[in-house]
């Protein structure tokens, strides 16, 4: 946990009925994978949701028809951050796995894909964020990688229970111009250093550190309300109409 309070927003992925058997209980509601995310701007290239598949989940009231699928963790934080039906006390309607959650179509906002699917990543952290991750593989470098191992390796789509049609169709969509990386900074990066899988942590957090800093600093958009604007200039107006529109709400931890 580091000093400083970070300010995540959380994107609303909403879990599209009919609801498979374990989520039966929560028949009736409005239930979503609950993404932290600092690129609110980047939401137009989503193409899956990354869940831990050992990692524990539970599906919490947010109010009278809402529920958000998080880490337990993340789930106390909310009830502090006035994000629970009881204030101060999560109450959980369900509790499930990562596993449980592959394969849930989702319908995310501002995503140019429609419907995207919930898939393993097998680096994501339990203490940070929801432990729910959206996955945008034009300017995350994690998040092309874990892709990539997905489509390359049939026996970890098998290992678990990843159908292709979750995966295979889904490309890598240009959303963001960076000068010296083009409009899939990620994979030019992921490319140019030469990272073999998602495991590579050393060589990919030399391409966030590169990726992040000139995509926020140099990026111009390609896509959306605010094609042709700097990406400084166009993240936080990005992220307030999604707040406006309840399609995402801001949490810090
Ligand atoms: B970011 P920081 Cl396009 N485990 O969102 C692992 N990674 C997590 C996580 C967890 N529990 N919770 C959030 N994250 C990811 C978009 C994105 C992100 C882009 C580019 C870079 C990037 C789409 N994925 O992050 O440690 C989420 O991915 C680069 C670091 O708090 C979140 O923002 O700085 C970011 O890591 C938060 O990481």
């Amino acid at each position: 946990e580091g000093v400083q309070p970070q300010d995540y927003t959380l994107i609303k992925m909403e879990v599209v009925p009919p609801f498979p058997p374990k989520l039966g209980p929560l028949e009736g509601k409005r239930v979503f994978l609950a993404a932290a995310t600092l690129r609110p701007e980047t939401m137009y290239g989503q193409t899956n949701s990354w869940v831990l598949p050992q990692g524990k989940y539970g599906a919490f009231e947010i109010n009278d028809t809402d529920v958000f699928i998080v880490t337990e963790r993340a789930a106390l934080n909310l009830a502090y951050q006035n994000l629970s039906r009881v204030p101060e006390k999560p109450t959980c309607l369900v509790e499930l796995t990562g596993q449980d959650l592959i394969g849930l179509p989702l319908r995310s906002p501002l995503s140019f894909n429609e419907i995207i699917y919930s898939l393993p990543m097998l680096t994501i952290l339990t203490d940070k964020g929801t432990g729910i991750v959206t996955s945008v593989p034009s300017d995350s470098p994690d998040d092309y990688m874990a892709l990539h191992d997905l489509k390359s390796k049939p026996a970890l789509r098998a290992k678990f229970g990843v159908k292709d049609e979750w995966i295979l169709p889904f490309e890598v969509v240009p959303i963001i111009n960076i000068p010296e990386f083009g409009d899939k900074a990620a994979e030019k990066v992921c490319i140019d250093l030469k990272i073999k899988s998602q495991n590579e942590a050393e060589k990919l957090a030399e391409a966030k550190r590169l990726t992040y800093l000139k995509g926020f600093t140099e990026g111009t958009m390609l896509v959306g309300e605010y094609a042709g604007m700097r990406v400084q200039d166009a993240k936080p107006l990005i992220r307030s109409k999604l707040l406006e529109v309840s399609q995402a709400v801001m949490y810090s931890e």
